[in-house]
């Protein structure tokens, strides 16, 4: 090389490591985090996930530039102990939110669990929940923790869903006062929450870790005529308040991301949408009562076995999307199977927080699987839901097999889940061999959730494995379990742990 070339090269090379360096958002500024949750959202229920019908072009769009995931996972097949394993990175019986969290149970987000926005904050994060919360049964009161007890700084939510619909809610709570009667939509006013802390509480110097979680599309469902309007040539009234609640929720999510882009965080932001588990009720509405919420399940699964509750796929199975500009190629696919815990290690990994070694965490960081690398995982991904059917109360997965066992622990049975995804064909009676392994780790995993969980609280409540027919809704409560309707006394009899 000529030494004018040389010096030229040298110059231009110094110039550049300048440069890099004066940019504001050079690789030392750490990324911040966006988890934004759906309610019962099926694996189905997305345009980028094969739904012939409801529109979603925000969610539609995220995908085309990030990754999607066609075997994510929900942590469990109902609501609150999916939440609980997002935030802390533990199976729910784990964690010790092992049921859905009527108002007045003693179960809850115990202060003991170390959560993604408490690791965080000690690096300087500014942490935000708006929306649904589900992680007590004493909500805005001083008997369980509250999200700020958890480290978020600033919180805009609801105990359970928005009531007494979707539709001008009236239960909401922010930083532990009650907000009152709100018009508009539910998932639009939990989006635009977010939106306006981004805007004028976050200070822009600091990063930020933030959950958004919708009420949409669980019941009971109330969506803006506007919505509807884009199924108008669905003739029944229940399909077209359920497809136009999914098209609100993609609208709240495209809004969110639009401040995003407005506020210039999308290349440092790492966003990811889940939803907590399967769709609810038949997925054939109630045509008899064309008018009732019963009329509004119409979610799919997009042809998975089972539905919210089941340990079969289309209880937990779910859409999985990630963006994060530059680190994840916008538009690819993954196969690989990820779950709800992993967003605590993830997070904490990129974020360079302590992942705790104290207790067990499930989790793993998913970031590999985002390129398609297999994830090696210390503990089987693992599911038990105290109200699915008893035939497939819990699961386990490892590779291409997974376990289904009844609630008494005695019927097992054994699927090739990798290419057998509707779970059609059980191989426990032809391949003893591998039963058996798939067994003894499934009871070693089981048994080391029972001891390390705060058991009393399942124990004490014998009769939460059974399974209620069907939901009532006309209060405004999703009465999924048996203790829907006990009062805040009898709940007392109950042991509480700490
Ligand atoms: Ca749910």
């Amino acid at each position: 090389m000529r030494p004018v070339l040389h010096t030229a090269l040298i110059a231009l090379l110094l110039l550049l490591t300048h440069a890099w360096q004066a940019t504001p958002c050079d690789a030392a500024d750490p990324p911040n985090f966006i988890v934004f949750l759906a309610d019962d959202l099926g694996w189905g229920d997305l345009g980028c996930y094969g739904h012939p019908k409801i529109q979603t072009p925000n969610l539609d769009q995220f995908a085309s530039e990030g990754v999607r995931f066609t075997q994510a996972y929900a942590a469990c097949g109902v609501c609150s102990p999916s939440r609980s394993s997002i935030l802390t990175g533990r199976t729910p019986y784990r964690n010790g939110v092992w049921r859905w969290l009527p108002v007045g149970n003693p179960a809850h987000l115990r202060e003991s669990e170390v959560t993604i926005p408490e690791s965080l904050q000690p690096l300087g994060y500014q942490t935000m929940h708006s929306g649904k919360w589900h992680l007590n049964g004493y909500f805005n009161s001083d008997e369980q923790p509250q999200p700020d007890d958890h480290g978020y700084d600033w919180w805009f939510a609801t105990q359970n869903n928005a009531s007494p619909s979707h539709k001008d809610p009236i239960n909401f709570v922010r930083n532990r006062k009650e907000v009152g009667p709100l018009k508009g939509f539910s998932a639009p006013l939990v989006a635009e929450e977010a939106s306006r802390w981004l805007k004028q509480q976050r200070d822009p110097e600091r990063p930020f870790f933030i959950t958004v979680w919708t009420h949409e599309p669980h019941l009971p469902i109330e969506s803006d005529p506007k919505f509807q309007q884009l199924y108008s040539e669905i003739e029944n009234p229940g399909v077209r308040q359920h497809h136009g609640n999914v098209t609100q929720l993609d609208h709240a999510f495209g809004n969110l991301m639009k401040t995003v882009d407005e506020l210039g965080l999308r290349d440092n932001t790492f966003v990811i949408f889940t939803s907590d588990n399967g769709p609810e009720g038949s997925g054939k509405g109630n045509l008899r009562k064309p008018e009732s919420q019963q009329n509004r399940t119409w979610g799919s699964t997009g042809g998975l076995r089972g539905r919210k509750r089941d340990s079969h796929e289309g209880g937990i199975r779910v859409p999985g999307i990630v963006r994060w500009p530059g680190k994840i190629q916008p538009g690819t696919v993954s196969e690989v199977p990820i779950i709800g815990s992993d967003i605590f290690t993830t997070v904490l990994q990129i974020a360079g927080a302590p992942v705790p070694t104290d207790r067990t965490i499930d989790g793993v960081n998913l970031l590999p699987a985002c390129e398609g690398k297999s994830l090696d995982r210390p503990v089987p991904l693992f599911w038990r839901t105290h109200i699915a059917p008893p035939a497939s109360h819990a699961a386990m997965r490892i590779g291409q097999w997974k376990i289904v066992a009844d609630q008494k622990l005695e019927k097992f049975q054994l699927y090739q889940i990798a290419t057998d995804w509707k779970e059609e064909h059980d191989l426990a009676d032809e391949m003893p061999e591998k039963l058996a392994e798939m067994k003894a780790k499934f009871l070693e995993v089981w048994e080391g959730v029972e001891n390390e969980g705060p058991k009393q609280w399942w124990i004490n409540q014998p009769d939460g494995g059974k399974r209620k027919p069907g939901p009532k809704l006309s209060d405004g409560t999703d009465a999924t379990g048996i203790y829907a309707k006990k009062t805040k006394s009898e709940f007392s009899k109950i042991t509480r742990v700490k």
